[in-house]
């Protein structure tokens, strides 16, 4: 029987303010073009409706996370995050997902790779797109089984559910190997000073003025305006070739965050393009990342950063609200280096059953969706 027939077992999570599928290395093929087509069939792409799979037509909920035991003695379970392509039938393995990881401890007690603490579960998670570093994760757990209700709130997702802390030892992962990959804390690219950071995630960061916007515009604002989208897309072509990424029409990274003041008692204002469509939020890791710029010594969202009293996390303002991270960079050393990176956010499972992927790799001429 195809997979297409006897369907792959699947789990449906919210991680933080993200969706994926969360699968069992071992129920998805070994060989990774094997692996890449089936997902796809799954998600529906590429279609911008993604209606004839599980996706949500939105970089945001076309995210798949693979996990397993893991091998390494450091960490438990191994996860791999893989960004599928919405309109484009890509999968890509070049860039981390904090929102995802908050599900992987959750999904790990669901399928019995861990075993449940009580009060709480503590799990080491590797995480093998960048270099595998190594998270940990910890939830509450009762009667042998995640607690997913609960108090915490988190801005971008309704209701409250049970915190997932997650936390970062050193840089949560990196695709150049350098928290600034240029070399430098500043560049210029068509006339924009930028800082170019890899901290998790590579993101080009600019001010928001310096693409003509206040920065304050809703989501919805900057999607309809073409003119930003091309500039983004400028930008970060080039600073992909500046970063050592290469050729990066085709990835979801470097993605880009343009900068304000805050103006709702945060640290830093924010507006982050995935790579073109506008972030209803931001990342946990692109968070990390802008949050970069403001501490290293000459960052460009130096400027605006208004710091909290030690001891409390940095506060980054989004479209729809806040998200606290705790960074602590020692900008003592030459290059500055990461100590350790922290945030909260909450998971839930949606639904747990097997999913019949489509029977065709492609959607043919004259079936793509409208
Ligand atoms: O940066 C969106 C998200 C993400 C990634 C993206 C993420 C992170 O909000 O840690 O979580 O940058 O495409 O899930």
């Amino acid at each position: 029987m195809t997979a297409s027939e006897a369907g792959v077992r699947c789990l449906l999570m919210r991680g933080g303010t993200s969706k994926g599928a969360y699968f069992l290395a071992e129920d998805l093929p070994r060989e990774k073009a094997e692996r890449d087509d089936l997902l796809l069939r799954i998600m529906g792409s590429p279609d911008p409706r993604q209606i004839d799979g599980i996706g949500g037509a939105h970089p945001l909920t076309s995210k798949v996370a693979v996990v397993s035991r893991s091998a390494d003695p450091a960490a438990d379970l191994d996860y791999l995050f893989l960004q599928l392509g919405v309109e484009e039938g890509t999968v890509s393995e070049r860039q981390n997902c904090g929102n995802l990881l908050a599900g992987v401890g959750p999904f790990g007690v669901e399928r019995g790779l861990i075993a449940a603490g009580a009060p709480f579960t503590d799990v080491r998670i590797r995480m093998l797109n960048m270099g595998g570093g190594i998270a940990t994760a910890r939830f509450p757990t009762v009667d042998g089984g995640v607690q997913y209700a609960g108090t915490t709130a988190i801005s971008g997702v309704p209701g409250t559910a049970a915190p997932v802390v997650l936390n970062f030892t050193g840089t949560a992962g990196s695709v150049t190997g350098q928290l600034l990959p240029t070399g430098k804390a500043r560049d210029v690219i068509d006339g924009v000073e930028v800082t170019c950071v890899d901290n998790g995630v590579p993101v080009v960061v600019a001010a928001a003025e310096d693409l003509g916007i206040t920065g304050y515009e809703p989501a919805e604002e900057l999607a309809r305006d073409h003119r930003l989208r091309d500039r983004v897309q400028s930008l970060r072509l080039q600073a992909g070739t500046m970063m050592g990424l290469g050729d990066v029409s085709g990835t979801s990274v470097p993605k880009t965050t343009l900068v304000a003041a805050p103006r709702d008692g945060g640290t830093l204002c924010t507006r982050t393009f995935i790579p073109l469509r506008p972030h209803t939020s931001i990342g946990v890791l692109g968070a990390v990342g802008a949050l970069t710029a403001a501490l290293v010594d000459d960052g460009v969202a130096r400027r605006f950063a208004v710091l909290p009293p030690d001891g409390h996390p940095l506060d980054v303002e989004h479209p729809t609200g806040h998200t606290q991270i705790e960074l602590e960079i020692d900008t003592a050393t030459d290059p500055p280096t990461v100590r350790r990176a922290g945030n909260v956010r909450t998971a839930r499972k949606l639904f747990d059953g097997t999913v019949f992927p489509r029977h065709s790799a492609r959607p043919g001429p004259g079936r793509r969706t409208p």
